[in-house]
């Protein structure tokens, strides 16, 4: 293979501009090619370029190239001319600076750590429909915590029992309820009965508890049936949607932005398979901008301390990231202004129980939705009790108490945090 030896896509004295989309890799070169051969191929392939020239190319798409122009150890930055994407479309972005990339034999490992957009590309995305501020203004919370719960066990329930749950979950005090990332529409529990019985328990126990509560359905389905299935739920009074980002796809979740009202609750399962190694892949950060990019109003982003792998720096990071307006750079992380895109609120969930949420307040603030399914209906006294618990852990920190102070009067609370103690995973 005949390997061109001028660089063509590495210029260190390149400033980018604002019209460049920019990147952040850590790039391991295979053995036996230099970091510059490794961070070439990367960046032709990534844009403009393959293996070899090609008479076919014309000199006006030489300028679209792409160019690294920063490289530091293994990190290495691209600039990327916001020509080459089509505006509005999460897949054509990814497809060049996270397609064929990954797989080429040019890098022992290759890591996209983050994205910066320039203005215009991110004029060209709706953003959260909702976000914070819409959340708070349909379930009447000014400040707290929200707090959630999914219905457990997440398959094999009936609908009547699964709407059962659910109500427990409300009338306890959870604010939200969720479908699990793998209930779609089985016999077991078909969409439409479930929509219209658990909606019907939820408008129950907000007319019992006076307190507005929500019901996060999975529509997630091909995208006609998706559709079909959000309209069901705008018809019967539901404000909100579920959706799997990552095994439905980014093009899907554009679709149910684009033609549904009802807030969108994104859950990332699978989004493990590449965000967790460290020198290859997609990093969660990546998938938390799109994701705001394209219209989520609530993302899960991990905890820091539950059963779901994220350490501490990494879920603050993308939570600083999904909820300002103007993001500072750090490591792993590039500046970025969000150019008015509403803020999504960030969801810290798995493994969680009320023992946790002293920790998910002081590292992730206010501006959460603790959800917990194993948290709630674990509770040696049952659903409501465990609902009761999380809501009390919340009011006891909004206090400034502890949990066992704020236990020895609230009995819910404290049988949960004698029952599980402080959990470590
Ligand atoms: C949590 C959960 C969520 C995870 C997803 C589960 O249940 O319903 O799917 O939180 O992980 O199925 O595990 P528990 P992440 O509260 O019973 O653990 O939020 O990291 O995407
Ligand atoms: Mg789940």
């Amino acid at each position: 293979m005949v390997r061109k030896k001028e660089f063509a896509f590495i210029d260190k004295s390149y400033k980018p501009t604002s019209n460049d989309l920019v990147c952040l890799f850590r790039v391991t070169p295979s053995k036996g090619l230099s970091m510059n051969e490794s961070i070439n191929d990367v960046a032709l392939e990534s844009s403009t370029g393959t293996w070899c020239e090609v008479s076919s190319n014309k000199e006006y798409v030489n300028k679209l190239g792409a160019k690294a122009f920063a490289v530091s150890g293994n990190w290495v930055k691209i600039a990327y001319p916001q020509e080459l994407f089509e505006g509005g479309n999460v897949p054509n972005i990814l497809s060049s600076i996270a397609g064929n990339v990954f797989g080429m034999k040019a890098i022992k490992g290759l890591r996209l750590e983050d994205i910066k957009f320039p203005k215009k590309l991110l004029k060209s995305f709706p953003g959260p429909r909702f976000g914070i501020e819409g959340y708070r203004k349909i379930l009447k919370i000014k400040e707290r915590p929200l707090v959630g719960t999914i219905v457990k066990p997440k398959l094999g329930l009936k609908t009547k029992d699964h709407a059962n749950v659910a109500y427990n979950a409300w009338v306890g005090g959870c604010d939200l309820v969720k479908d699990d990332e793998n209930l779609s529409s089985q016999k077991f529990n078909p969409f439409e009965k479930r929509a219209a019985k658990t909606l019907e328990m939820c408008d129950k126990a907000a007319e019992e508890t006076g307190e507005k509560k929500g019901y996060l359905i999975n529509v997630t389905a091909e995208a006609m049936t998706m559709l079909k299935r959000a309209d069901l739920v705008k018809e019967l009074g539901g404000k909100f949607a579920m959706h799997d980002i990552i095994t439905a796809g980014f093009s899907s979740l554009q679709t149910l932005r684009e033609n549904s009202k009802l807030g969108i609750h994104a859950h990332r399962a699978m989004h493990g398979a590449f965000t967790e190694n460290p020198n290859h892949g997609l990093s969660m950060m990546c998938v938390a901008d799109f994701a705001r990019m394209a219209g989520v109003d609530s993302l899960h982003i991990g905890t820091g301390i539950g059963k779901m792998k994220g350490g501490k720096r990494e879920v603050r990071e993308i939570d600083e990231e999904i909820e300002s307006q103007n993001v500072g750079k750090t490591k792993h992380r590039l500046e970025q202004s969000w150019g008015g895109l509403k803020p999504v609120f960030s969801v810290c969930s798995g493994g969680i129980s009320p023992g946790h949420i002293p920790y998910l307040i002081k590292n992730f603030g206010k501006d959460i939705i603790i959800q917990a399914g194993g948290g709630v209906h674990g509770h040696p006294d049952g659903t409501v009790a465990g609902a009761t618990a999380m809501r009390q852990a919340v009011d006891a920190t909004i206090k400034g108490k502890t949990l066992h102070e704020y236990g020895m009067n609230h009995s819910e609370l404290m049988s949960a945090i004698k029952f599980w103690g402080k959990i470590r995973f």
